[in-house]
């Protein structure tokens, strides 16, 4: 299977605008539609989240979707499911804190593997990017209706965070055309985005308004 080489600094560019997604705001439409339109738009990585699925589900989805991603040089990693990003081929995987370890992650997907994790403070940032984490994702910044276990993250423990590591940051939660902006300033690489895109009555419209925003508040930090 052909897996995608994505260098520390594509790692940190993908981080710009990342599409997670959620079928559970589809209302219907197929997941493949609607990260193309994503991808299209201009997201720079893409999270296949998709919670209740098999690992067999998992990896048909994924297999679905890479041709697309890799088409526009962006990465595909699986939340949580070890397992479905190597049988899939993936780019990789991000787990949180109660998923499978950073470590075991690396260790069953290779060096080459991407390997993102949550983190929520600076003791959880500093081990992971010890542990050899690729990237973080912080948050929840911003009020979100699409998970219900969130921990907040304030815009000055973001900061915290991105001053304390060297790898990159996206930051998640409640981000949308309204809320982007104010990442400006906080060292993040970016933000994750799931309701806001794929929500969108028309997702490639509101992926390109997000993408621009998330230019904008990235170049002034
Ligand atoms: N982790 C922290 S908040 C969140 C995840 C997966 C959900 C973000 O969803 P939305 O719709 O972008 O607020
Ligand atoms: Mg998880």
């Amino acid at each position: 299977v052909f897996r995608g080489s994505f260098s520390p600094a594509d790692i940190r560019r993908g981080m710009l605008l990342y599409a997670v997604t959620d079928r559970s705001w589809l209302r219907g439409r197929s997941l493949v539609d609607c990260v193309r339109a994503a991808v299209a738009g201009g997201a720079t990585f893409v999270q296949l989240r998709e919670k209740g699925l098999s690992t067999d589900e998992i990896v048909a989805e994924a297999r679905q979707l890479l041709p697309l991603c890799h088409a526009a040089g962006v990465p595909l990693v699986i939340d949580d499911d070890v397992e479905a990003a190597r049988r899939s081929g993936a780019d990789g995987v991000h787990v949180g804190q109660s998923d499978t370890a950073c470590a075991a992650a690396r260790e069953a997907l290779g060096p080459d593997a991407i390997v993102g994790v949550s983190a929520h403070t600076v003791d959880e940032a500093l081990a992971a990017q010890a542990a050899g984490a690729d990237y973080l994702g912080v948050g929840a910044l911003f009020g979100t209706s699409t998970k219900s276990d969130t921990v907040a993250v304030s815009l000055e423990d973001l900061a915290r965070i991105c001053a304390a590591v060297d790898i990159p940051v996206t930051a998640i939660g409640g981000v949308s055309a309204r809320t982007l902006p104010s990442l400006a300033g906080t060292g993040a690489a970016g933000a994750a985005v799931v309701s806001a895109i794929f929500a969108a009555e028309d997702i490639e419209a509101a992926t390109r308004e997000l993408r621009r925003l998330a230019e904008d508040a990235v170049e002034s930090r």
